[in-house]
């Protein structure tokens, strides 16, 4: 009925999907696999953007732009927080890899789960130091994430600098963050692409193809 101008990239993904005969079905397992592909390639493409030197290392105050942009706060706010990581690493700057970057976000993928695991440590009684962020992004989001990160993270989110995070601090930032993002309305789009696709998943019948 309606000319879409999305054609090009819909016939891309749908034969991506469903094949090049659109006769194949589009697995659960499938669709998750693109997505976190899909977000890998964004998060390498926000990375590269930062330039990294040759040893393919971008700095401590780049990856905190990319960190403060995610979480929204004030631009007083981001600009106190860049200082910081600018002031501390000045003379310690071993960098931050891709691997680095990737691994952070997959650590905030599971963010619900992480908090769930904090809230456990903090009616335990133990403190939220960098040695228990460290062992819950191991146990709960099975990342490895570098001393050295860890340190930057902190230098970010550590406002009152006692050493240790309150959920204020970052979790909490960080859960509105991912939820705020859904609701955006340049991911709305694809997500109601997506779920259109699912449907059509289920019903075997490529629907974005029947214009
Ligand atoms: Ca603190």
């Amino acid at each position: 009925n309606t000319f879409k101008p999305m054609k090009g990239v819909n016939s891309a993904l749908t034969h991506y999907f469903f094949g090049p005969n659109l006769d194949q079905k589009l697995t659960i397992q499938k669709f998750i696999q693109f997505q976190a592909q899909l977000q890998r390639e964004i998060l390498t493409l926000e990375f590269e953007r930062k330039t990294p030197n040759s040893e393919g290392l971008i700095t401590e105050v780049d990856f905190a732009e990319l960190l403060v942009a995610y979480a929204g706060y004030s631009h007083k706010k981001k600009s106190r927080k860049l200082k910081r990581v600018k002031r501390k690493f000045k003379d310690n700057n071993l960098g931050i890899s891709k691997k680095d970057y990737l691994d952070f976000f997959h650590f905030l993928s599971n963010i619900n789960d992480v908090d769930t695991a904090l809230t456990f440590y903090h009616i335990a009684g133990a403190s939220i130091d960098q040695a228990t962020l460290k062992h819950v992004a191991k146990t709960v989001a099975m990342v490895d994430l570098r001393d050295h990160v860890i340190d930057v993270i902190f230098t970010i989110f550590d406002e009152d600098n006692d050493n240790q995070l309150s959920n204020r601090e970052f979790v909490a930032v960080m859960k509105n963050r991912l939820q705020r993002g859904l609701e955006k309305s340049k991911d709305t789009g694809f997500i109601k692409m997506m779920r259109s696709m699912l449907k059509c998943a289920k019903e075997t019948k490529p629907v974005l193809l029947d214009l």
